[in-house]
């Protein structure tokens, strides 16, 4: 009898260990901002079982000459990747390395950036660097700008990769309160043009000023863009559905704003898909309360939630961050 309920006790205690293993081992908060230092234009990718981050780093002007990545397993405990690609392996980067956007293909990395802060033709542009792993080293893939011009007005920074269903890839892109899309190639190193022939549409929403990012869910296309000034409070991240990934794209409203409680200038973000349905988070920056310079900016990350019409939940952001959450875990929380 004795023997028995020892067992028991044993089985219990064993049962209790992993019953709050399963639910628990999630752990804590990542807490905002996710990693120390300046950082900016933050791009969220899933590789694998990892989460990373690719941001711009957010120097003075003349020091924006390379970038830094981060990976995690949990969203809350972050390596940083120093260095991932410099100018040095730019060729033709002088300044103002910006806004990275990555993309696998079998196998190879694509990270697309900013570089040079392009006024005029022939000074940068969008460009294009590969590498056989997401922390590099990436190498400049063309000696030039993949976009070296001002098209529809838009500036040729900020652009952001999408690859739909159909493994078409659409580049948006632009700055000065114009955005473009654009086809890439099979190759990603080149523009392939629509079907109708054109090579750049012009997109602009309503408000848009800079930083457009593409989700797709539930078959619809969900663009997000930031408007107001990124050194100011006023930056912010609006939205429009829509059932093409060229548009149209009416605007429904802002999603992402300041909170003199938290932080003020909240924009410029990109949204991680967790594993489970429904599951989103956005990455984003913002200048802490005790801002001194435009380039204040650090990286963050909160909740997105969708109500079920499908439209988006302006975003409550916190000091707190979201609660850690591994890949390839199982389909089973209680907490
Ligand atoms: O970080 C450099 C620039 O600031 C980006 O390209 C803009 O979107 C703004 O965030």
């Amino acid at each position: 009898m004795a023997k028995s309920s020892t067992i028991s006790g044993v089985v219990f205690i064993i049962l209790a260990v992993l019953f709050t293993f399963m639910t628990l081992s999630d752990g804590g908060y990542s807490g905002n901002p996710v990693f120390e230092g300046k950082y900016a234009d933050p791009e969220g990718a899933v590789f694998g079982k990892e989460y990373w981050i690719y941001p711009t780093s957010s120097l003075p002007y003349g020091e924006q000459m390379f970038l830094d990545a981060f990976s995690s397993e949990d969203l809350t405990h972050w390596e940083k990747h120093p260095k991932i690609i410099t100018y040095k392996d730019i060729p033709w980067l002088r300044q103002a390395l910006w806004a990275p956007s990555i993309v696998q293909k079998d196998g190879t990395f694509y990270l697309f950036f900013g570089g040079n802060d392009m006024h005029e033709k022939g000074e940068g542009g969008i460009g294009v660097a590969t590498a056989s792993s997401p922390e590099g080293p990436f190498k400049d893939a063309l000696g030039k700008p993949l976009i070296d011009e001002v098209v529809n007005g838009a500036q040729p920074i900020d652009q952001h990769v999408f690859r739909d269903d159909d493994g078409k890839y659409y580049m948006y892109y632009g700055g000065w309160r114009h955005c473009n899309v654009v086809r890439l190639s099979d190759d990603l190193v080149s523009l392939s043009g629509f079907e109708d022939g054109d090579i750049f549409k012009e997109i602009t929403p309503e408000g848009y000023v800079e930083g457009p990012f593409m989700l797709k869910k539930d078959g619809k296309y969900y663009f997000m863009w930031s408007e107001g000034n990124w050194t100011a409070s006023d930056y912010r991240v609006a939205y429009a559905i829509s059932d093409s990934p060229i548009g149209p794209f009416k605007r429904i409203g802002t999603i992402l704003e300041s909170d003199p409680e938290i932080a003020t200038g909240a924009g410029h973000h990109s949204i991680i898909k967790g594993q489970m349905r429904d599951e989103y988070y956005i990455v984003y920056h913002r200048h802490p309360l005790d801002q001194k310079d435009g380039n204040d900016r650090v990286v963050c990350i909160d909740r997105l939630f969708f109500r079920k019409d499908g439209t988006i939940v302006p975003v409550k952001i916190t000091d707190k961050g979201v609660k850690a959450a591994r890949l390839g875990r199982r389909n089973f929380r209680m907490f």
